[in-house]
């Protein structure tokens, strides 16, 4: 075995790591123990020695005794010192003096920034009897702020209007949670042994024997409270490995199989295998028995998906479908790792749903080394859906919701539809949207598909608030406030994804940033008042109230408390008590604190429910502590016939071919015109989304945007190592630098996102060269799944050709922010809506 975990443990000096302490003097330095996420932002939190001299923070390590990360750290965390000590960090608030996009700003004080948009929320909105669903509140992804920003724009800003700016479908994260929720009732993730404490030697955990890689990279993504390196030391301790990836991946390189998949087709390779199993027998025939609804429904219906019809459709050989199924379901303990590919795609919430249906036929599911079923720690969950808690029920009412843009989808999450919000902000229908208020997201870099439709959006709003710890395009581009945020090393805060539940102890300082705490109860206490001085007055009070109740509502003059209902339900349900498992465990013992654990538990501390396995067993899943799953029937519904009912959504899972992947299949004029289908996105080592690009460090390593092409491509069209090339489709353009990947489908490409340019100008019509190099010019809004779920943002068809020297041609940047964008007919006027027999589309001037 490549991996003794007792040899790494034995291999650490416990005294020189001070066990036990969070906190010491060495050499000159204050050392904290605690966790952190690259600055700006990370899915994760590892445990850091954090060496800091006069409030500055100046080294950074790993902490071995961390049983989470185990010392080990990425490059982004590494580099911290260089991210969060960067000259150019906005310093102060700042008001915007000259026109948008000039970059010309003013400092002012917190009291006046907090005046202004107190004073126009009072004069544009209040005064003239316009609600508070005309501000809409924008976040990104998990970075931290998941639970905050949310809840900022529900308790302090009062909108139920709260989501991601042109992030169709919301296709990050949320198809699998649906996909899930619907036939399992829980999430699954692989187990690593990342529930317990002493992890790999846990005496209940046993390594899985096949992991099957899908979609993702966790190596270089870390994603979604996952951490890449757990799979390589399960590795290291025999488990073998499928990886499902159009691209050669590092996983793929060390595994037994590798399909390389057609881009979005994995929902037919998911439906073949199912036929496998079920036709061969590999099905775990008592799980099913005891636990498992509607078996001989899934069969019959994924009779018709045999390996050879998949194979035309996956373009993977008949043979090797067969052969990686039975790998899979042949393994005494099988587990799937998936990731943001099967988000981002038309049938994606019956992809997810149809994958977990692969690890339940086969027993896969919370037994040692399988799939296991988690939920946040100590069910501290503040998400998208609590800060609707807090909004006027009115008001409330009003959320911009999916049946207002997609006619026969049915609103099921917290968050407010992404199209629904473009239409509001490109027509005034229901309603303008008057306020954009951004917070951990940068638009237009990065989330927006349809970049320059966006910013077409955005320009007009009347008012714009940016809070971010960096200057960013979007925050040029639109703010008339801009608010400097505090980074992970300056910020008290806490995380739960899974378990351990962590704290992130402030170790240094940033002028007058505030954190996305500190911003919460300033605004709060500026805008609602009478809430905040009874709930929230301080930053303490905060972090109390997230450790007892999650932010849940409770009335102690009533004795009433609420929940919101979670992933799937909008509103919120009446519970007897809103107290967090933190809560319950700690509060009478006197250390239900922030303080407490990072002093005494060295910041982190596991949960239980994590931890258990074969919970169905044992009554831990179901609401009324009785055997079985959250599901209505209580067993799992391989067919969720409830559940997508209820939705809208097709309970038989079939595969569906995006708009314009049908096109590229099916119209040869069209594909000789866009030969190319433009995988993109993929994570890189350097960077996370739009931000680290002011890091030296990290652009020392990977200096410009990547578009990777095979060695075929590269002859054919006369390529090089470093030329620019542009990259283009019926939506837009954009250029990036060749490099080729001799592994790589010549009918694919690969293009990155998420650039920009902080050493360039940053006025318009530059911007930073955002425009310039974005390959969400080329992705386009309003085609999503069932349920207005998932968007195929991630396969798009495209040409390419070599960038000429012409000065005269205009610039992507000078074409969306003065020509009027790529596009003139970008204003959404039909409605898109799924035809009744789910295989075709109607609409579609979108
Ligand atoms: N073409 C294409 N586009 C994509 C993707 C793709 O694969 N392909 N991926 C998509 C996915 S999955 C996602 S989730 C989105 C992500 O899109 P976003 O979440 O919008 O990501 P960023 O552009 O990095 O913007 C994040 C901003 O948050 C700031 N920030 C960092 N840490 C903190 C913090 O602690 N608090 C606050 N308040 N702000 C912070 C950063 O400085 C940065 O400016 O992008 C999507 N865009
Ligand atoms: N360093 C870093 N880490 C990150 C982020 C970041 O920007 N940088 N972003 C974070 C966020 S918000 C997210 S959502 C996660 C995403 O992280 P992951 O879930 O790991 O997803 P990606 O890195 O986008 O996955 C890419 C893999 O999917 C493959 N792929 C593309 N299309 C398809 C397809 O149709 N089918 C199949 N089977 N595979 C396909 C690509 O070839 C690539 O190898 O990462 C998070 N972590
Ligand atoms: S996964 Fe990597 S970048 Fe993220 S917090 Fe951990 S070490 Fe830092
Ligand atoms: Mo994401």
């Amino acid at each position: 075995m490549l991996f003794d975990y007792q040899e790494f443990l034995d291999g650490i000096d416990r005294e020189a790591y001070h066990e036990g302490e969070w906190q010491w003097e060495e050499d000159g330095y204050t050392v904290t123990r605690t966790y952190t996420y690259s600055a700006p932002g990370c899915h994760d939190s590892c445990g850091v020695l954090m060496y800091t001299k006069n409030g500055k923070l100046e080294k950074i390590e790993g902490d071995p005794l961390d049983p989470c990360a185990n010392g080990r750290l990425c490059m982004r965390c590494l580099n911290l010192v260089e991210g969060v000590n960067y000259a150019d960090r906005p310093k102060w608030p700042l008001k915007r003096v000259g026109e948008r996009g000039e970059n010309k700003w003013e400092r002012i004080s917190w009291e006046e920034a907090l005046d202004t948009i107190a004073n126009w929320i009072h004069d544009n909105l209040d005064a003239k009897g316009l609600g508070r669903e005309s501000i809409f509140v924008n976040h990104g992804t998990g970075r931290n702020i998941s639970s905050w920003v949310p809840f900022l724009g529900g308790a302090c800003l009062g909108t139920p209007d709260i989501g991601a700016i042109g992030f169709s479908g919301y296709s990050c994260y949320l198809p699998r949670t649906c996909g899930t929720a619907a036939g399992i009732g829980d999430f699954p993730i692989v187990d690593a042994s990342e529930g317990h404490a002493d992890r790999y030697n846990n005496p209940d955990w046993v390594r899985p024997d096949v992991v099957v890689v899908w979609g993702c990279e966790p190596l270089k993504s870390n994603a979604d409270g996952y951490l890449g390196h757990w799979l390589v030391a399960c590795m290291q301790q025999g488990t073998r490995f499928i990886s499902v990836d159009p691209q050669l991946t590092w996983i793929g390189a060390h595994a037994d199989y590798w399909l390389p998949i057609r881009p979005s087709t994995d929902l037919a390779l998911a439906l073949a295998w199912l036929n496998v199993i079920t036709t061969e027998e590999l099905q775990d025939k008592e799980f099913i028995e005891y636990w498992c609804a509607y078996y001989d429904e899934l069969k019959e219906h994924v009779a018709q998906f045999t390996p050879e019809w998949a194979a035309k459709v996956c373009e993977v050989p008949a043979d090797l479908i067969r052969d990686a199924a039975r790998f899979y379901a042949t393994a005494e303990r099988g587990a799937i790792q998936w990731g943001l590919a099967f988000d981002t795609q038309v049938d994606s919430i019956q992809l997810c749903q149809t994958v977990s249906n692969l690890m339940s036929v086969c027993g896969n599911i919370d037994k040692p080394g399988t799939n296991i079923l988690v939920r946040n720690g100590f069910e501290i969950n503040p998400g998208y859906a609590t800060a609707q808690l807090y909004c006027d029920p009115d008001t409330f009412a009003k959320k911009l919701t999916v049946d207002l843009v997609h006619p026969g989808c049915t609103q099921f999450i917290g968050m407010a539809d992404c199209d629904a919000v473009n239409r509001a902000f490109e027509t005034g229908e229901p309603y303008p949207i008057k306020m954009f208020w951004s917070q951990g997201a940068n638009g237009i870099s990065c989330s927006a598909t349809a970049a320059p439709r966006v910013h077409k959006m955005l320009e007009k709003v009347e008012f714009c608030v940016v809070a971010d710890p960096y200057m960013t395009p979007t925050a040029v581009a639109y703010a008339d406030i801009f608010l400097p945020l505090k980074t992970t090393a300056e910020r008290d805060s806490m995380r739960v994804w899974w378990t351990p539940l962590r704290a992130m102890k402030a170790v240094s300082e940033w002028y007058e940033a505030k954190s996305d705490e500190e911003l919460i109860v300033a605004l709060g206490n500026k805008l609602n008042p009478e809430l905040f001085q009874k709930r929230w007055p301080t930053l303490d009070a905060l972090l109390q109230d997230y450790l007892d109740v999650g932010f849940n509502l409770y009335d102690p003059e009533t004795g009433k408390s609420y929940k919101s209902a979670g992933r799937s339900k909008a509103g919120m349900i009446e519970v007897p008590d809103v107290h967090t498992d933190f809560w319950k465990k700690h509060h009478d013992d006197g250390t239900c604190s922030f303080k407490s654990l990072v002093e005494d538990r060295c910041g982190y501390e596991y949960d239980d429910f994590c931890a258990t396995y074969y919970k169905y067993e044992k009554g831990l899943l179901r609401a009324d502590g009785t055997p079985g799953f959250a599901t209505p029937s209580g067993r799992i519904e391989l067919v969720p016939f409830a559940t997508f009912g209820a939705w809208g959504i097709p309970p038989l899972a079939e595969h569906v071919e995006s708009l314009t992947m049908r096109r590229w299949m099916e119209d040869p004029e069209y594909r000789a015109e866009y030969p190319f289908i433009c995988i993109n996105g993929s994570r890189s080592y350097e960077f996370f989304h739009s931000e680290n690009r002011q890091q030296a460090t990290m652009r020392e390593f990977h200096p410009m945007p990547l578009v990777k092409v095979s060695a075929q491509t590269a002859e054919e069209y006369d390529l090089h190592e470093g030329d620019w090339i542009w990259i283009e489709n019926t939506e837009g353009r954009c250029r990036q630098k060749v490099h080729i990947d001799p592994t790589l489908n010549p009918n694919y490409i690969h293009a990155e996102h998420g650039w920009w340019f902080p050493e360039e100008e940053p006025a318009f019509p530059h911007l930073y060269g955002t425009f310039d190099c974005n390959i969400n010019n080329l992705t386009a809004s309003y085609e999503t799944g069932q349920g207005g779920i998932g968007n195929p943002l991630k396969s798009v068809a495209a040409k390419i050709y070599k960038c000429t020297e012409d000065v005269n041609e205009p610039t992507p940047g000078e074409v969306v922010t003065k020509l009027g964008g790529f596009r003139d007919d970008y204003v959404a006027t039909e409605p898109f809506a799924w035809t009744h027999d789910n295989t075709t589309r109607e609409g579609g001037r979108f």
